[in-house]
């Protein structure tokens, strides 16, 4: 009886997955056609996403043409947030959805006009976890820690670190105040994933953003490069 269940039960559970990465797939195709590379960005609660976005945006006014996602349970006050610094903002709700789908991430990129659009941030749900299984059709994920939350959440969150292609380490400026193994994080960090670069940066001081706008310009040239051939 109980062997019953299981075995009805698996195959649920893939076909979400498999139409899930369908949908991705349409997105991606999407994206690349219009030579946009497009971040999804995750991290947990708390960890700067919406402030990192933020001072990105700010940095990036005229020089990119972005375009924002941003996932929450409830409110829309990260999209508030976002909306002053960039006109083309959809703040998805997902009620008691704790990641974000592809499904809602190509629905709300047919309410924005892409015309132009070089860049697309997808700020994921909080949450370390169901995020990283989710395809949304983006080119990078890329996983935010933050001093505050502790050393040791990337070795206690392998999948997001093994998946990422950048580890972003928030809250710099609170060095001095916090308890932080940095050398210790960073070797967890390369255990699991030994290339992906690590850059350290505050939203709240902009240091280290130098960086992070470097790499999402390279970002940016390889996507619209991809486009032109
Ligand atoms: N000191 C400091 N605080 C930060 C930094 N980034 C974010 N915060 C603060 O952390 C809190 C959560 O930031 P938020 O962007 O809402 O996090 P999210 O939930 O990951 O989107 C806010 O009070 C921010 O002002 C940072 O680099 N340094
Ligand atoms: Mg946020
Ligand atoms: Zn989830």
């Amino acid at each position: 009886m109980s062997e019953q269940v299981k075995t009805t039960r698996i195959p649920i559970v893939e076909r979400v997955l498999e139409a899930n990465d369908q949908l991705a797939e349409t997105v991606r195709s999407e994206l690349a056609r219009r030579g946009i590379f497009a971040i999804d960005l995750i991290g947990a609660p708390g960890s700067g996403k919406t402030a990192l976005l933020e001072a990105t945006l700010r940095q990036l006014k005229g020089r990119r043409r972005p375009a924002v996602l941003v996932g929450d349970l409830a409110t829309r006050r990260d999209g508030d947030r976002l909306a002053r610094w960039c006109d083309r903002v959809v703040q998805i709700s997902t009620g008691d959805g704790c990641h974000l789908e592809a499904g809602q991430v190509r629905d709300a990129l047919t309410q924005l006009d892409l015309d132009g659009v070089d860049i697309l941030f997808i700020e994921n749900v909080g949450n370390l976890i169901c995020p990283v299984g989710f395809d949304l059709g983006q080119a990078v994920k890329v996983g935010l820690f933050s001093l505050t939350e502790g050393d040791d959440k990337a070795a206690k969150h392998p999948y997001l670190v093994t998946a990422a292609n950048l580890v972003l380490l928030n809250k710099i400026d609170l060095a001095p105040y916090v308890s932080f193994d940095r050398s210790g994080f960073e070797a967890d960090v390369r255990l699991l994933n030994a290339n992906v670069p690590i850059l350290s940066v505050s939203a709240t001081t902009g240091e280290g953003l130098d960086r992070w706008l470097d790499w999402l310009d390279r970002g940016v040239s390889g996507a619209q490069g991809a486009r032109a051939t």
